[in-house]
């Protein structure tokens, strides 16, 4: 007689067929019947053992598919045996998902070895972020930016992890960084330099000694030729420069953008053009796991975000529609880290705004890797971004580091206030 298969020595029970997301406790408890189920090595099945409904548990984590399969033998049918199939349903990782999109989406195949740069920098930053007040990096470097603004600790080594990730994909003809005064030509190391990118690698930075939430905002353009360099190129500095100029794109050609978020856990949303993903860094396995997928900002929020404190400063037009909100019971949150009030804004919708005011026309974001990116996401996911007046992906930028007001969020709670503009406008003929 065919000896009775030997269960491995990691089992765990499964309940009735369905979808169960599961761990092990939670499994042992729910087995009402006795049940067989045959696992197949390579893939994470269940076990159960017939008719001893308590059994050994397993780690067993994460969504389950459970499945009835026909009894095999008649000793399972004389025993009443149930067959399941359990097949634990593993979060898609990051990887994963670049490799789907590529099927799905061929031509965003190039863009996947920056994807994939900008997750293992957003890793080291995460850990250097965690591990600052430990290891002696919160504080300030001792040195400005070319706007004039200390620089931390982590804003000089965050920018070093970030372009040292991205130049090393050799997809790069040019970066811009807020930490940098001028666009960095790669076209000496790169070997296809189709892509500019522009970064802020520590955004909310000013946070950080208080252990706020801080990000990493991101933004990728397609090149042109002017940054492939040829043999013949004897003096490429006039290539150079019409590359360098490439960078100064609106936020329309962008072809890739997102942000990593360091707060309570670490997000990675991102956006290649066909809607936002969400991708959660899981530290048991080290790796960006899918929880977010297909974000949509809701149609209208509860939250307006913005920093009262200069509305003194701002244009009458602002000013009603804040007291408009408030009426209508809006709560206010504003975190003062532009990654953590987007994010926030992103999935419980309502409003973020840094508004330009009369001490400063322009408000305080920087147009190229602050608000383009951010702009790219939010209509990536159903949102308005603006000024107030244009859409902020329509704007060429002038600079590498123009700053620009920048509005954004749930799609009635913006064109509410467009409303209020135009009607100004109208008003003023
Ligand atoms: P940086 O740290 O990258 O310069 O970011 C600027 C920033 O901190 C944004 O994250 C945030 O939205 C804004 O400034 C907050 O400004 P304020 O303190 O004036 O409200």
């Amino acid at each position: 007689m065919r000896q009775p298969i030997e269960p491995p020595s990691t089992i765990a029970a499964v309940p009735a067929a369905g979808t169960h997301d599961v761990c092990s406790t939670h499994l042992l408890a729910d087995l009402k019947e006795p049940a067989t189920i045959f696992m197949a090595k390579q893939a994470p099945h269940a076990f159960v053992s017939l008719g001893a409904p308590k059994l050994r548990s397993t780690n067993i984590w994460g969504r389950v598919s459970v499945s009835v399969l026909p009894l095999e033998t008649r000793h399972q049918r004389r025993f009443g045996a149930v067959r399941l199939r359990a097949a634990l349903d593993l979060p898609m990782t990051l990887g994963q998902w670049v490799l789907q999109q590529e099927r799905q989406h061929p031509e965003t195949a190039d863009l996947a070895p920056l994807i994939t740069a900008t997750a293992t920098a957003g890793k080291q930053i995460a850990s250097l972020v965690a591990r600052a007040g430990v290891s002696n990096l919160t504080g300030l470097q001792g040195s400005v930016n070319v706007q004039g603004e200390e620089q931390k600790k982590l804003d000089v080594l965050t920018n070093e992890v970030l372009k040292n990730a991205l130049r090393s994909t050799g997809k790069l003809g040019v970066l811009a960084s807020e930490e940098e005064n001028e666009p960095v030509s790669l076209m000496e190391e790169a070997y296809t330099g189709d892509f500019i990118a522009a970064f802020d690698p520590l955004d909310g930075s000013s946070n950080l000694d208080a252990a706020i939430a801080t990000g990493t905002i991101f933004g990728v353009m397609r090149s042109g030729e002017h940054c492939l360099t040829g043999p013949e190129d004897a003096d490429i500095s006039q290539r150079q420069m019409q590359c360098l100029v490439q960078t100064l794109q609106p936020g329309a050609n962008l072809v890739a953008a997102g942000y990593i978020l360091y707060s309570s856990s670490v997000i990675f949303m991102l956006s290649i053009g066909h809607g936002v993903q969400g991708f959660s860094l899981d530290p048991a396995i080290g790796e960006f796991v899918l929880t977010h997928p297909d974000v949509r900002v809701p149609e209208r929020g509860k939250i307006y975000s913005f920093n009262e404190a200069n509305s003194d400063n701002w244009d009458p037009v602002l000013q009603e529609y804040i007291r408009s909100m408030k009426k209508k019971g809006y709560s206010s949150r504003y975190i003062g880290s532009l990654v953590g009030d987007v994010h926030r804004t992103l999935i419980y919708g309502g409003v973020f705004g840094y508004p330009g005011d009369k001490k400063n026309p322009n408000g305080k974001l920087r147009l190229l890797y602050e608000c383009a990116p951010m702009a790219y996401l939010m209509e990536q996911a159903g949102g308005i971004a603006t000024t107030g007046k244009q859409r902020i992906l329509d704007i060429v930028p002038r600079d590498v580091h123009q700053r620009e007001p920048f509005i954004c969020g749930s799609p009635r709670d913006v064109e509410d206030l467009l409303k209020i503009y135009q009607g100004s406008m109208a008003m003023r003929g």
